[in-house]
Order: C-alpha cells, then sequence, then structure tokens
C-alpha cells in the first residue's frame, strides 16, 4: 500500500478552504493509501498565539477530522508536539536547507515585501521543519492546497540532497493538488486565498459557524456586474469561486453546474450555495458535537501517537547514525 500524510496548523478555526483543499482529500484516500495526518502545532507557534486558543483549536482540529470522516482504524492520527523527533529532524533539515532556498518560500517573502514586523526566525524555517513532518514517515504522495505545493517541493529538493550525500534514507515525496478546490478563495475580495487567519469574519466561512450565519456569508459574498454565470476566474473570480465550493460539495462537475444557470442570475446561484454550504455543515457539526461528548478524541490520539512514533523513532536514529551523530557502539 503507498503511503501518504498530511497536516494542518492549529492557527485559527478551520475554514471551509481547509475543507475543500485538503480534509476532503484525505477521506477520499484513506482506504487506497496507508495515511497519517496531523495536528502541525509546531508550526502555530512560528506566529504569537495564545496558548489556551492553541489547545482549543488543536482539539477542534481533532474533532473535525473525525467528524468530517477520517476513520482511526484506517489512518493514524497525531498530535505533531507529542513526537520529538518532528523538531529533531528538523533541526536536522534546517541545516541541509540553504538560506536562498527559504528565502524564496512565498509565504516568507510575501511577509517581507509586506513589511511585516516581527516575522520569527521560526517562520523562516518552518518549511524545513515540514520536510522534516513529511520525510519522517516516507510518504510516497502528500496532499495539500496549491499554497503548499512549494513547501513539498522543497521536502523533495531535502530528501534528494539527504539521499546523495549520505545514501538512500528518505523517500522522495510527491505533492498531490486537486483540480477543483486547490484554492477556495475570500468571499469578501475573491482574488485572496480563504484562510484562517483571516480579520473579517464575513470572508471566510469556518466548519464551526452557525449554518445560518453561514447561509449569510455566501449570500453577501462579492461577486461582479457581468451578470453571466460562466467559470472566468480572471473576469469573475467570486462566481469562479462560488462554482468551485458548489461542485465540490455536490459533487456536480463545474460545466454541468453552468448548464444548469443558463439565463439565470446571481441571486440563485447563491441561494444553492448557500443551501449546500448549510446543509453540510448542519451535517458535520453534529457529528462534531457527538465525538466531543464521547470523550474519544485523548483515547485516538493517544494510539496514533504510539503509531507515529514507532515509526519516528527509528527514522531519526537512522538518520544520526548517517551523519555521525550516535557515537555509542
Ligand atoms: P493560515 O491562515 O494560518 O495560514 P490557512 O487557512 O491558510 O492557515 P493552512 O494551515 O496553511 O491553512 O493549510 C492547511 C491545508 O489547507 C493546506 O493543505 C492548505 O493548502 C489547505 N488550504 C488552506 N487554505 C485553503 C484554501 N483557501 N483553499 C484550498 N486549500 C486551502
Ligand atoms: N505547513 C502546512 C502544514 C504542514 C504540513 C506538514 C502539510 C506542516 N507540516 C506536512 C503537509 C505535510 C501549512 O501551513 N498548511
Amino acid at each position: 500500500m503507498k503511503r501518504m500524510l498530511s497536516g494542518i496548523k492549529p492557527t485559527g478555526r478551520l475554514t471551509l478552504g481547509n475543507y475543500i483543499g485538503a480534509i476532503r482529500q484525505f477521506i477520499a484516500y484513506q482506504d487506497e493509501y496507508e495515511l497519517f495526518v496531523f495536528v502541525a502545532n509546531m508550526h502555530a507557534i512560528t506566529i504569537p498565539i495564545d496558548p489556551k486558543i492553541l489547545r482549543q483549536n488543536s482539539r477542534d482540529m481533532v474533532a473535525l477530522y473525525l467528524a468530517a470522516g477520517l476513520d482511526p482504524n484506517k489512518t493514524t492520527l497525531f498530535l505533531q508536539s507529542d513526537l520529538p523527533q518532528h523538531a529533531e529532524l528538523g533541526w536536522i533539515l534546517t541545516c541541509h536547507s540553504y538560506m536562498g532556498e527559504l528565502q524564496r518560500m512565498t509565504q516568507y517573502k510575501d511577509k517581507t515585501a509586506k513589511g511585516e514586523t516581527g516575522i520569527t526566525a521560526g517562520l523562516f524555517t518552518y518549511p524545513s521543519l515540514m520536510a522534516a513532518d513529511i520525510l519522517m514517515y516516507d510518504p510516497d504522495f502528500v496532499p495539500v492546497g496549491i499554497d503548499q505545493k512549494q513547501h513539498v517541493e522543497l521536502a523533495r529538493d531535502l530528501a534528494e540532497r539527504f539521499n546523495h550525500r549520505y545514501s538512500d534514507t528518505f523517500v522522495v515525496p510527491q505533492p498531490l493538488v486537486e483540480k477543483v478546490g486547490a484554492k477556495i478563495m475570500s468571499l469578501q475580495n475573491p482574488t485572496k486565498k480563504m484562510s484562517k487567519s483571516e480579520d473579517n469574519p464575513k470572508a471566510t466561512i469556518d466548519l464551526l459557524d452557525e449554518p445560518a450565519v453561514a447561509r449569510k456569508k455566501i449570500l453577501s459574498a462579492v461577486t461582479d456586474s457581468l451578470g453571466v454565470i460562466r467559470y472566468d476566474v480572471e473576469e469573475q473570480p467570486g462566481i469562479a469561486n462560488l462554482l468551485t465550493i458548489l461542485s465540490a460539495l455536490s459533487h456536480e462537475d463545474i460545466d454541468s453546474i453552468i448548464k444548469r444557470y443558463e439565463g439565470k442570475g446571481y441571486g440563485e446561484l447563491k441561494q444553492e450555495v448557500a443551501q449546500v454550504v448549510s446543509d453540510f455543515l448542519t451535517d458535520l457539526q453534529a457529528k462534531y458535537h457527538d465525538i466531543v461528548a464521547s470523550g474519544s478524541v485523548d483515547d485516538i490520539l493517544k494510539a496514533g501517537n504510539e503509531r507515529a512514533a514507532r515509526i519516528a523513532y527509528k527514522k531519526v536514529a537512522k538518520v544520526k547514525r548517517k551523519l555521525g551523530l550516535s557515537i555509542i557502539k
């Protein structure tokens, strides 16, 4: 069975973008692949975050993974910070990453270009930690949204560099980016990614938003004044985004949706998207509340941590031997 791994950082409440771009893929692949999914909480501290909020977000993330359909009997679900090997391999790979490589990562580049202050060294080097998260488990594939593809490519480069320098150690992973839904856009500025650290609540659908609130957000999504329903990301990014959301949640092709909307207006499209989103959230949240009430999150994490730790322990021991870091015979 081929292996697959991915994670999300608990920097905020999960959005519909996270679900469509990432979580949905995890669920779809869990029967076909040996899947590892984790809460990337060490990545969440690259920017300041209140410890109470970090704890809550992390627990919610596990419950939402499960509510969305991740089956802990098939998937290894774990918490990154419970495995010290991630930080250990992260440091080792930081020492194999070039400044120039990390400076080219768009997330860092965008923040510095905007003149943001308070950028931590952790934010700069986090792609090396992400490479460690990946290479630790030898996955063949890493399902991510398009914004993370560059980081998986860095992991590939680091794997090849390490294998070449010391001998075969890591599987060289491939990013897996879906065609539909790789980038869900902000509802208020559809040329910008929908993101959980967004300040304007109207711009994102949180997976834990009241369904009625989410409905209103869709109805007030920014569109354009052209009045025709087409999939045109350049000219009509708002409409293209609504079509993508509808297609992802209803499994209907975008082309077929467009045909149904020939001669119809934006109001009708928004009503349908609002309904589909609100039904989706109602169902997801009912499951989420059941999982939280059952108290199963801790046991599932403990079992997942143990399974992941066995692999991580072996991998780091091997890496340390190859580097000349282990000296006791
Ligand atoms: P932050 O705002 O903290 O940067 P984020 O919402 O952008 O967070 P990440 O934790 O960076 O989310 O991403 C988790 C996963 O979800 C990644 O695979 C990422 O590619 C995917 N993802 C995030 N936002 C979107 C989006 N708007 N559309 C599609 N996929 C997304
Ligand atoms: N950096 C990613 C989260 C992340 C990840 C990973 C994704 C951390 N480690 C390993 C896939 C594989 C993010 O910000 N979304």
